[in-house]
């Protein structure tokens, strides 16, 4: 296992809220985040195409950054994908059951595992999962305060990599993984079949994964989601250049990167970069690198599917397609996939 649980309690006759404490190692998890990140960067930087993997993106700053795209007009997916869980919760609440265990992958703000526990009958457990520490417990602190009769079971760990869940209490019903925001187009088509195929094991033969998928649309539109005009998204993006700046005492000068981002029709993916305005040299946890002018930095890839190539893609990783919802526009989708039960032997396998 490389995800280290945290546990958290809360002291519900509190007056001032609900009190937390952790158990566990969550600082050993930090370091071995920060470990990582160098790790990471330094190999990402001495590739001959230069890239550093998006979950990096997400420190206490890129996600204060994140929650602030998610409200931008141009960033559709967030609020069409809170619409179509709104207008079909009904038969959301009655595919997860009762007594669920609600599984939160990438929790951040939690705002849309809220709308989903307000609805569902006697949740029995919510395990937010989230490698950002802070907002891990703040996010579980508020939820445990506003749902009290439910087991909040935190675990900080990076869910690209495998994890143990814990043990659902006992007499709940069964699990229900929620993956929302699209965040599968973070992978490649390979490691997003892998990846699901993972997460079908973790939820088991009764249980389910409910998952947001971002759907192709016009070229335009798709530019100015990942171009807003206030510039957050390029501000996002740069923050991982501050990131190494703060963490790995790097040296970047963040005036002489330009944010770039751009829909990739041939691939089906929006790519970030971060691209050098000039010949520089820059150092890094004691190590130079050069960046011709012009060169850049692939930072993100976003794929975007059809609801077709989503169901493909979830056959390829033996799950099953129970439901999918999308909005009248067809901007974004919604599903509820199980485990195929002759292929559930399978989970887990690359
Ligand atoms: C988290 N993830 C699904 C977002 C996306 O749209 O790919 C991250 C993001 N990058 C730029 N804007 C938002």
């Amino acid at each position: 296992m490389i995800g280290t649980s945290t546990s958290i309690s809360v002291d519900r006759d509190s007056e001032v809220g609900p009190k937390l404490e952790l158990a566990g190692k969550a600082g050993c998890n930090a370091e071995l985040i920060a470990e990582r990140f160098r790790r990471d960067m330094l190999t990402g930087l001495a590739r001959r195409e230069k890239a550093v993997p998006c979950k990096y993106f997400y420190d206490e700053e890129g996600a204060r950054l994140f929650e602030a795209i998610c409200e931008l007009e141009e960033y559709y997916p967030t609020r069409t994908e809170t619409s179509i869980l709104q207008q079909n919760i009904d038969e959301i609440v009655a595919l997860v059951g009762s007594r669920a265990n609600l599984v939160d992958l990438g929790s951040g703000s939690g705002q849309k595992t809220r709308l989903l526990l307000k609805h569902l009958d006697r949740p029995a457990s919510y395990c937010p999962v989230d490698v950002a520490l802070e907002q891990l417990l703040e996010c579980s602190a508020r939820l445990a305060g506003q749902f009290p009769s439910l087991e909040v079971q935190p675990v900080c760990a990076d869910y690209t990599d495998p994890f143990d869940l814990p043990a659902p209490p006992p007499g709940s019903g069964s699990t229900t993984l929620f993956f929302p925001g699209s965040t599968i187009g973070n992978f490649g088509p390979g490691e997003a079949a892998w990846f699901l195929r993972r997460m079908a094991g973790l939820c088991g033969p009764a249980g389910g994964l409910l998952i947001g998928v971002d759907l192709r649309k016009s070229v335009p539109m798709l530019n100015s989601a990942y171009n807003d005009s206030k510039g957050i998204t390029a501000q996002f993006n740069l923050n991982l250049l501050a990131r190494a700046n703060r963490e790995l005492q790097a040296g970047f000068d963040l005036g002489q990167f330009r944010h770039h981002a751009f829909y990739n029709e041939a691939a089906g993916r929006i790519e970030m970069h971060l691209v050098s305005r000039r010949r520089q040299r820059v150092p890094v946890d004691g190590t130079c690198f050069t960046f011709a002018r012009d060169e850049s930095v692939l930072t993100e890839h976003s794929y975007k599917y059809t609801v077709g190539l989503f169901h493909e893609l979830a056959a390829k990783a033996g799950l099953e397609v129970v439901r999918s919802w999308t909005d009248e526009r067809q901007w974004f989708s919604v599903h509820y996939l199980k485990a195929r039960q002759h292929g559930a032997h399978h989970a887990g396998q690359a």
